[in-house]
């Protein structure tokens, strides 16, 4: 077993389609490349990761309430739950670490409908705009406040 912490990374609805999905909002790069760039950030920052994506809010809920005393943060991407869904919402507020709510995509200048998230309300930050170099980001702050607080 690895005494490294372990980051979650959720990604929900759709982004399994990146890549292929309006590439001129996401970008070319797929999943499988957001998760090579993850690992790869990871490891530079001493840290593990556990990276999933699901389109169910039923199956990322039950990831959250699981990963309560057992993942140092968690990393979501919420896709198009991020405006709909108090019940993720409310699972988040149950766990017991950082948060950090990434969109690929500048949510702030696109359509008036993505611009309230619930998730903020449980969020210790928000990358947005930065394209998939957001995730890397997140996974260096987590880690930092992950390592701080094992020190
Ligand atoms: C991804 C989605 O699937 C959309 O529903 C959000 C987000 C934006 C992103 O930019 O990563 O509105």
């Amino acid at each position: 077993m690895s005494a490294r912490p372990t980051i979650l990374i959720i990604n929900g609805p759709n982004l399994d389609m990146l890549g292929t999905r309006q590439p001129e909002i996401y970008g070319h790069e797929t999943l499988a490349d957001v998760e090579a760039l993850c690992r790869a950030r990871a490891a530079e920052a001493g840290v593990e990761i556990d990276f999933r994506q699901s389109d169910s809010e039923a199956e990322i809920i039950g990831w959250i309430k699981h990963a309560r005393g057992k993942a140092a943060g968690l990393l979501i991407n919420p896709a198009g739950f991020t405006s709909t869904s108090i019940a993720i919402l409310d699972s988040l507020l149950i766990f017991d670490g950082p948060i950090i709510e990434v969109h690929i995509s500048p949510l702030f200048r696109r359509d008036e409908f993505r611009h309230l998230s619930y998730v903020s309300k449980a969020a210790s930050a928000k990358i947005e705009g930065f394209g998939i170099s957001g995730y890397g980001h997140a996974i260096t702050r987590l880690a930092e406040l992950a390592l701080a607080k094992a020190a």
